[in-house]
């Protein structure tokens, strides 16, 4: 750690009031860590993230922009059928309706997100359009989905025979109970630092299964879902949206990241707010990771299952989340 990063950290860990030493060995498994001056770096959540990454490699190694590449790697995912919580394929809400999240941004802290779209395969693209097209950056149901016909987005049916059939079983009991790591393939985050330096990010999902109609999670929200600063580092989560809008989670990496602490720091002590503010976690789960500008990553988690798909010139690997409850 730099005397400078030490400083920062022990002034703004002083300043909340906490030890620095709550930061250290509070996760139950190794840390991952950090790679300083590796770049271009690509970080994503979940097995499928490692599809993503590959895409977005492509693009990274032959001088593309992190924005361009996190924009390509997610569309892949949404693209397809055989992921639950993503695009095309996603399960629906509990009236039968996908419904999709995403959000973007960029390293100028431009940013743009889309929430409750719907028959539309590709929301990070629509983000995208918010970002660069109108001068807003969110827009919601019937409104995103006009802004994407306006744009050339083509409609679809993204309901598939599968989620179809899921959402008929579920429909038999309909009990409204989200359960943590039920199938590695959930909302996909990606994160990527160009050759250039340059920070950008992207979050994409079908939101929670059988959802009540109209909810919307954080993950088109910015400082929730994602946040990128690129003086600093970026962050995204996946897990329980409400839980993660509640702390504000990436936004609050990105935050104890410029006060001194590592991707691996921040992500944990995100989690251990999550836990602070929550009376049971029993059965919650949220998971973090976060690239700093230097090309450092970190991953964390509250249970035990959450992994993080990285590519690097020397790395193409899965990562076990450091968890945070037995
Ligand atoms: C949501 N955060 O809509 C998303 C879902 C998710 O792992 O990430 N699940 O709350």
């Amino acid at each position: 750690m730099t005397k400078r990063r030490a400083f920062l950290k022990n002034t703004f860990l002083g300043g909340l009031g906490v030890v620095a030493a709550s930061c250290k060995g509070m996760a139950k498994n190794h840390s991952v860590s950090s790679n300083p001056g590796d770049k271009p770096i690509v970080i994503s959540t979940w097995n499928h993230g490692q599809v993503a990454n590959n895409k977005s490699w492509e693009i990274l190694r032959a001088g593309g922009s992190a924005l361009d590449a996190v924009e390509a790697g997610v569309r892949l995912v949404e693209s397809d059928p055989e992921g639950s919580s993503v695009g095309l394929g996603g399960l629906p809400d509990r009236d039968g309706n996908v419904t999709l999240d995403a959000c973007i941004m960029n390293h100028k802290n431009e940013c743009g997100g889309v929430a409750f779209l719907q028959n539309i395969e590709h929301p990070v693209s629509v983000a995208r359009k918010v970002m660069e097209e109108t001068p807003h950056v969110l827009l919601v149901g019937e409104g995103a989905r006009q802004f994407a016909i306006q744009q050339g987005f083509k409609e679809r049916s993204l309901l598939t025979k599968k989620s179809e059939q899921a959402w008929l079983a579920w429909k038999k009991e309909s009990r409204y109970e989200p359960i943590i790591n039920i199938e590695n393939h959930d909302t996909i985050g990606s994160i990527a630092l160009d050759k250039n330096g340059n920070l950008s990010g992207a979050c994409t999902t079908s939101g929670l299964a059988y959802k009540m109609h109209g909810r919307v999670g954080d993950s088109p929200l910015i400082g929730s879902g994602l946040f990128v600063d690129n003086e600093v580092g970026a962050a995204c989560a996946t897990g329980l949206g409400e839980a993660i809008i509640r702390v504000a989670g990436s936004a609050i990496i990105v935050e104890m990241m410029r006060h001194g602490m590592s991707p691996q720091e921040a992500c944990e002590e995100a989690c251990k707010r999550v836990i602070q503010k929550h009376e049971d976690v029993s059965n919650l789960q949220v998971a973090f990771i976060a690239l700093s500008k230097t090309g450092e990553y970190g991953t964390a988690s509250l249970h035990k299952g959450f992994n993080m798909a990285l590519r690097t010139d020397k790395l193409d690997t899965m990562q076990e989340a450091a968890f945070q409850l037995g």
